[in-house]
């Protein structure tokens, strides 16, 4: 039988009130033991605690939610306390000595799962919602929470179990004389949900910038005025800015709000060839994050006249913006270089300066436009994790697989198509190992 457990359900620390959560079959015992007088189901009531010796430890209200309507499914608790220290602290410990156990992160919602409360996309919208800070976050979790992304994943696997009984309808009972029954009637709709899972794959990009953020990397050369612009836009001195080249080395990364999105920007270290190994390392990062970027703002120097600007010319891709920073300057030839170089490349190209703050205004709706562009559709998107990306793709591949061997014969397609169904079970955490769902709880805060 599962163990009895408690945590604190509020964010620890001096607060108005602070809630401890219980849940398991030693709950009831807990509070008959700890709160005086009788529990209504789901009706709050304000009791004394009592420690071990009879003497009061807080005056709370008690919420007692007998299994299986509750969160976790398992008789279940919640106790709001006031939120000092030293009364949860006396609280927790009053329950250790009932025999209750902390909860390991993520283990009431854990338990959800295993009753059968959630499916495990949902249980990771859980933790999403926690985690959300912009608005779209906090809509693209509370979508997938209602469980809409579940039945999505489980439509396409009924489907595909459908496709499979027809198979092996196939394989018991072959037609002689309808040689072609079978790949007339199981291929089309095998074709349609691997249509349908690279629709969902496309736009995997777009769900998982939701939720991580949307990666911007301010990349150029040294000195062009990176930290500078960076510091502007996120409206605070976050980035060291001087006159010598080289000055920023690390990544420095801030997080902002575009138009109910987050966005996570970055500064980088001018791109150039460098012999000293600070440097070099400070330009392999700049190169990487410049790569993984949803958006990469190259600022170029267009009061410069040296070239430096092609040293960063080999990151941008087309849709990217060249920055065509010190307006307020006499414009050299690098600007006109780059943007020549850029406008081949299908690169935005804007003139602004972030010293005197010129053009800063086109700039950021220029961005705002471009990343309600990117991540919003008319739906949110079925794909919000890698891990669920990564089974979707596993699953379309075992179809691809079986329209091969649909050819050959039912018995070999009946095993892709068996294999595109487990993948797909395992998103909702139908078919899966123990480990598995160690790493979606670990993720968790204590107390969810
Ligand atoms: N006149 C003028 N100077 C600027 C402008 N933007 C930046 N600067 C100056 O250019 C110099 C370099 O600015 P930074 O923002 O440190 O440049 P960076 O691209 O981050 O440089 P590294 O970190 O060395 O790669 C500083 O002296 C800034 O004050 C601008 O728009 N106009
Ligand atoms: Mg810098």
């Amino acid at each position: 039988m599962n163990e009895t457990i408690f945590a604190l359900a509020t964010a620890p620390g001096r607060a108005a009130v602070a809630v401890i959560r219980l849940s398991g079959p030693g709950t009831r015992a807990a509070l008959e033991a700890m709160v005086d007088g009788a529990l209504k189901p789901r009706l709050a009531g304000l009791r004394t605690v009592r420690g071990a010796d009879g003497a009061t430890l807080d005056q709370a209200l008690v919420l007692w939610f007998p299994g299986p309507a509750s969160y976790t499914g398992e008789d279940a608790a919640e106790l709001h306390l006031h939120g000092g220290r030293a009364v949860v602290e006396a609280v927790s410990e009053r329950l250790c000595n009932l025999d209750l156990r902390p909860a390991e992160p993520g283990e009431f919602t854990r338990r959800a799962f295993q009753n059968g409360k959630l499916d495990l996309a949902q249980a990771e919208a859980v933790a999403d919602l926690v985690d959300a800070e912009s608005e779209a976050q906090r809509r693209q979790a509370l979508d997938q929470l209602g469980g809409a992304l579940g039945r999505r994943y489980e439509a396409w696997r009924i489907e595909l179990i459908e496709c499979l009984a027809l198979l092996e309808a196939e394989i018991d009972f072959p037609d002689e004389d309808l040689p072609d029954a079978l790949a007339s009637r199981v291929a089309p709709r095998a074709q349609s949900l691997i249509d349908q899972l690279d629709q969902a794959l496309a736009e995997a990009a777009r769900g998982e910038r939701v939720r991580d953020g949307y990666r911007i990397a301010v990349i150029g050369a040294p000195n062009a005025g990176k930290s500078s612009l960076f510091n502007r836009l996120v409206r605070r001195e976050a980035a060291i800015v001087t006159p010598i080249p080289g000055t920023t080395r690390d990544v420095i990364e801030a997080t902002f709000h575009v138009a109910g999105f987050q966005c996570v920007i970055a500064d980088t270290a001018g791109v150039r060839v460098s012999e000293d190994v600070v440097e070099a390392e400070g330009v392999r990062r700049a190169r990487a994050w410049a790569d993984d970027s949803a958006l990469r703002l190259w600022v170029v120097d267009a009061s410069g006249s040296e070239g430096g600007w092609s040293e960063a010319a080999d990151l941008v891709r087309a849709g990217d913006l060249l920055l065509l920073n010190k307006a307020d300057l006499q414009a050299g030839a690098d600007g006109t270089g780059a943007e020549a170089h850029a406008r081949g490349a299908g690169l935005g190209v804007l003139r602004l300066s972030a010293a005197t703050e010129a053009g800063l205004e086109v700039l950021a709706e220029t961005l705002e436009r471009r990343v309600v562009a990117d991540l919003s559709g008319a739906d949110f998107p079925s794909v919000t994790r890698e891990r669920h990306r990564m089974r979707l793709t596993e699953a379309r591949d075992h179809l691809a697989r079986a329209m091969d061997a649909l050819r050959l014969g039912p018995e070999l397609a009946a095993e892709d198509f068996r294999l595109a169904a487990r993948s797909l079970g395992r998103v909702s955490g139908r078919i899966d190992a123990e480990d598995v769902l160690d790493v979606v709880f670990a993720s968790f805060c204590i107390g969810k």
